[in-house]
């Protein structure tokens, strides 16, 4: 496992229209409070902060990272993953292609990609993706455009041909059916509103770690 996923992630993915109209910097706080490992800034849809106000919103998600020596990482936005010195960037696969954003950043930052398939985790790889996010395993309300629930087969499937490649698991994960995430061989968990729309999103992220630990068999 790379040292990047040494352990398994509790990845928190958030931007201002997943906190049900919480105060996004203290739902992020609470979540580094709780002990996630990897957080990703995603700023999405129609109300999406843009221009000044989401730089001034990245850096303060990357300042409150560093207290917790948490990884922050952009999707999508590359000037604003550059233009904040983040340590990653993640894209999709309609988003900049991989090779293109892994020649702009460099060796050194995180590059993550979301996969759906064999084919796409393989080109990840040769694009030189540090990891992979593979979705949706569970059924989703978040992404508008998601596939269908695909369950973890998958990622069983990219870790058999490339146990290298740390795969973390999104769509719908909760910390009831983290484990079976974990036990078919992903390195993580990616999570929206199960973190971001939590009563007590400290306590949340500490029933993921537990449950995740009770999955661990692997
Ligand atoms: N990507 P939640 S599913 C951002 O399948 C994202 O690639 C997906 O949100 C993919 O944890 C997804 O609330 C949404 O289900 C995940």
């Amino acid at each position: 496992m790379s040292k990047l996923f040494d352990k398994p992630s509790i990845y928190f993915i958030m931007g201002t229209q997943n906190t049900a109209g919480r105060e996004p910097l203290m739902v992020l706080e609470q979540a580094l409070a709780g002990g996630i490992n990897h957080f990703q800034l995603r700023e999405k849809g129609s109300d999406a902060l843009t221009g000044d106000a989401l730089m001034k919103f990245a850096i303060e998600c990357k300042w409150l990272c560093r207290q917790y020596d948490v990884p922050f990482i952009v999707n999508d936005h590359i000037e604003l993953a550059q233009a904040v010195d983040a340590d990653g960037i993640h894209v999709g696969q309609q988003d900049a292609a991989a090779t293109k954003v892994r020649r702009i950043i460099g060796a050194d930052k995180i590059l993550g990609v979301s996969v759906h398939s064999l084919t796409e985790a393989k080109n990840a790889i040769d694009s030189g993706a540090d990891y992979v996010g593979m979705g949706p395993v569970f059924n989703t309300q978040t992404k508008e455009d998601a596939k269908s629930p695909a369950g973890v087969s998958g990622i069983a499937a990219v870790k058999k041909l490339h146990p290298e490649l740390p795969v973390i698991g999104i769509g719908g994960i909760t910390p009831d059916n983290a484990a079976r995430v974990w036990s078919a061989g992903a390195d993580g968990v990616a999570v929206i509103s199960s973190i971001a729309q939590a009563e007590n999103i400290a306590s949340q992220v500490i029933r993921f770690k537990t449950n995740l630990k009770a999955g661990a068999g692997k």
